[in-house]
């Protein structure tokens, strides 16, 4: 188990944020082993003194900001560099913690500050930290140089696995050629995606905070836990305010109750007429240590919820809720999987548009602020790890499970307080049929639960129903299907019939709640036909139609949800069946709508109403 929290860096009376996102320095080591930058030690002195540089912005993926082909399918090490201006009493108040965060780098990162390394990180999509107050004290005059060294290979031991095949048949290929494979559907976007920064906490601080809400008539109740880092003698005073700075209740210690009289539950969009409320939970601490005595105050957005699955149901407050959503990526034009504000806002602004009241975060975890965005407006999220493409038997050995096992340690750890998040998804289409499988899920679903008993667990599927390994494990079903698209294309007319044989079996033979996780159809913008073709805006709305006709069927009975493949078009790598990316968005990559995106927007808003 991992030994430190990982909250997220906010601003307080005692704890400062230098964001250092901007322009970086950046090279990639085009060397023929990519092992240039290590040979010749790059981190010690300034990248341009070692060789050519580039602007390179962060947070961004590289792939698409230059015109150079060999950067934009670069597989190996890439190195970033700037340096920062610390503020002085960061420098000269020793009681004063400062750690370097990056929200995350795709795939294997190490970093530097001033040469020295400070710490490296196996995995993507999640972030990590090193405290560096020490280091940058060593030599104050020196202006504080972070360098950073990210590696996108993907091997059958990372999180999504992929493997590297070397061409040595000179007479076919050039001396060197390689390529990465990947297993999954989407282009494999690298470099430092999310947010780097500085943050200072004093030496004696709040490491970690987990709560769990309930409710019993109308008094909710917010367990907590507060971990204490760095402090010989520590005091707590943990105060719950609501939207008004109104303190609801309050409490004493590193764990405890806190009952709020006439409560307000946070609720998913279109569920209530305030949906997504949430308590600000204020943990301020009093410690000491040897050297001093110190405060520290981190404030917590708490919304109070429950989740239950019962044989048909997945139960919100102990109402029926009924997933009407998407499936997204983070990608977007020239970014590729780099945050952006702007795009978020926008995205939030469709889902809520087109009536949409949850998504999955295919195929990996998104960023911390999107996950807030969802608690704030009640956006309910089936929180995904990069367990995507699980397809070869040797990423069932065990090297590959404990890697998947860490990986969900930090995926509850980072994810653990969002009220949006109401499930976990350890996988997408793995291979379930084959005989490890059973070992591999079986562990793996019971370690997410140990770790958070509150949450449903799942993983989402394409086997078949009665070959699938995982499923007796996962407390709701999530079945991936696109009939008269990859089985018998341009027959429209199979889809009533395999898609209601589908749900019949795997509720036959499971008899838990089930969610259609993908269905979908990809759709050229601007291309249409009647009657409708594949690839036509049409051929894309007749699909769902025909599939929304059989999910009103057995959302009387134990359909919980439906979430269309996909929110928007995305990149993918080149391949035969992909015209510049995966079409099946019902908005364009740039996010305008296609005939499909209209109805699914009638069609949750009539859900909506109907479902209450
Ligand atoms: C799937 C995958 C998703 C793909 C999609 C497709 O089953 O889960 O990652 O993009 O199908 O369009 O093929």
């Amino acid at each position: 188990l991992l030994e430190t929290g990982m909250l997220f860096p906010r601003e307080s009376s005692s704890r400062e944020v230098k964001e250092l996102n901007g322009l970086w320095n950046f090279r990639a080591d085009k060397s023929p082993d990519r092992n240039q930058g290590f040979d010749r030690a790059w981190y010690k002195s300034r990248l341009v003194e070692t060789g050519p540089v580039i602007d390179m912005p962060v947070p961004a993926s590289y792939n698409d900001i230059t015109q150079d082909p060999t950067l934009k399918d670069f597989i190996g090490w890439v190195w970033y560099e700037r340096e920062v201006v610390v503020p002085a009493r960061w420098i000269t108040d020793e009681g004063t913690r400062v750690v370097i965060r990056v929200g995350s780098a795709h795939y294997y990162s190490i970093v530097w500050v001033n040469g020295v390394k400070v710490t490296e990180h196996n995995g993507g999509h999640l972030p990590f930290e090193a405290e560096i107050g020490t280091l940058i004290r060593k030599d104050p005059t020196q202006p504080c140089r972070i360098t950073i060294a990210v590696n996108n290979t993907l091997t059958l031991e990372t999180l999504p696995p992929g493997s590297i095949q070397h061409m040595d048949d000179s007479t076919q290929y050039p001396k060197g050629f390689f390529v990465q494979n990947t297993y999954f559907d989407f282009f494999n976007y690298a470099g430092i995606h999310r947010a780097v920064l500085l943050y200072t906490t004093p030496a004696a601080y709040v490491d970690d905070i987990t709560v769990v809400t309930d409710f019993l008539d109308n008094t909710g109740l917010v367990n907590y836990k507060v971990s204490v880092q760095g402090a010989t003698t520590a005091t707590l005073k943990v105060t719950l305010m609501d939207k008004n700075g109104q303190c609801v209740a309050s409490s004493t210690g590193p764990f405890g109750v806190l009952k709020v009289v006439d409560v307000n539950l946070w609720w998913p969009y279109l569920m209530h007429e305030s949906p997504g409320y949430l308590y600000s939970m204020e943990v301020h601490l009093m410690a000491a240590n040897e050297r001093s005595t110190y405060e520290d105050v981190y404030t917590l957005a708490v919304g109070i919820r429950t989740v239950n699955v019962t044989s048909t149901q997945f139960l919100i407050n102990k109402k029926p809720f009924y997933f009407h959503g998407v499936n997204k990526h983070e990608d977007s034009d020239i970014r590729g999987k780099g945050f952006d504000w702007s795009l978020i806002v926008k995205d939030f602004n469709l889902l809520k548009w087109m009536g949409a009241n949850s998504f999955r975060t295919s195929h990996y975890p998104y960023a911390e602020e999107i996950l807030q965005m969802c608690d704030r407006h009640g956006i309910v999220v089936i929180d995904e790890c990069p367990g995507v493409g699980i397809k070869d038997i040797r990423s069932f050995r065990n090297v590959s499970l404990n890697h998947h096992l860490v990986v969900m340690d930090e995926l509850v750890r980072r994810d653990k307080n969002h009220a949006s998040v109401v499930m976990w998804s350890v996988a997408n289409e793995p291979a379930s049929e084959m005989p490890p499988a059973e070992y591999y899920f079986k562990t793996l679903i019971q370690h997410t639960k140990a770790l958070d008993p509150t949450r449903a667990v799942t993983y989402v599927s394409n086997s078949h129903y009665a070959r699938d390994k995982g499923a007796p494990y996962v407390d709701v079903i999530c079945v991936n299907s696109y009939f008269s698209w990859y089985h018998d294309p341009g027959h429209l007319e199979v889809i009533p019939l395999q898609l209601n044989t589908q749900f019949e079996n795997w509720y036959g033979k499971y008899q838990k709640p089930i969610i259609q996780s993908e269905y979908g159809a990809d759709a050229v913008p601007g291309l249409h036909s009647d009657p409708p073709m594949m690839f036509t805006e049409e051929y894309q709305k007749v699909v769902l139609q025909s599939c929304h006709d059989v999910f009103d069927q057995k959302r009387k009975q134990y359909l919980i949800g439906e979430l269309i493949w996909n929110f928007a078009d995305f990149m993918t790598a080149q391949g035969i069946t992909r015209v510049v990316g995966n079409k099946k968005g019902v908005f364009t990559r740039q996010r305008q709508p296609k005939v499909a995106a209209f109805i699914l927007k009638e069609r949750y808003w009539r859900l909506a109403n109907e479902t209450g």
